[in-house]
């Protein structure tokens, strides 16, 4: 696209180049919870529900569906919120002596 008057050539004779807007959507990345065999159920449930907003049976049944795979995906956001969640999950789970750790994955469309 261009500007200036109609036809791009302003008074000046500059050729005015508009860069088209970026509409495309931010890579998207999933926050992946690990299971292990220390931390409460509980203490999960409740990190589902502070971190990731779920209610109290969503969040149950996200738990028990690590605890029974192995892993699960608790949430998808753009990079930068998938790393501020994950390390909220890990950093509260440290400072309550809990080995919870969760990680983040790229999804590729
Ligand atoms: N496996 C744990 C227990 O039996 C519970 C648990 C669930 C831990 C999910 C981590 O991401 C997790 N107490």
């Amino acid at each position: 696209m261009s500007s200036e008057s109609s036809n791009g050539v302003g008074d000046t004779g500059t050729l005015v180049v508009e860069s088209k807007p970026d509409l495309k959507e931010p890579p998207m990345y999933q926050v992946v919870l690990l299971n292990d065999d220390f931390t409460p159920m509980e203490f999960v449930v409740y990190i589902l529900q502070k971190i990731f907003g779920y209610d109290h049976e969503r969040s149950t049944q996200i738990m028990l569906s690590v605890h029974t795979k192995g892993k699960g995906v608790c949430g998808i956001f753009p990079k930068e919120i998938a790393e501020m969640k994950s390390h909220e999950v890990n950093e509260t789970a440290k400072a309550h002596e809990h080995p919870l750790i969760s990680e983040i994955e790229p999804l590729t469309d």
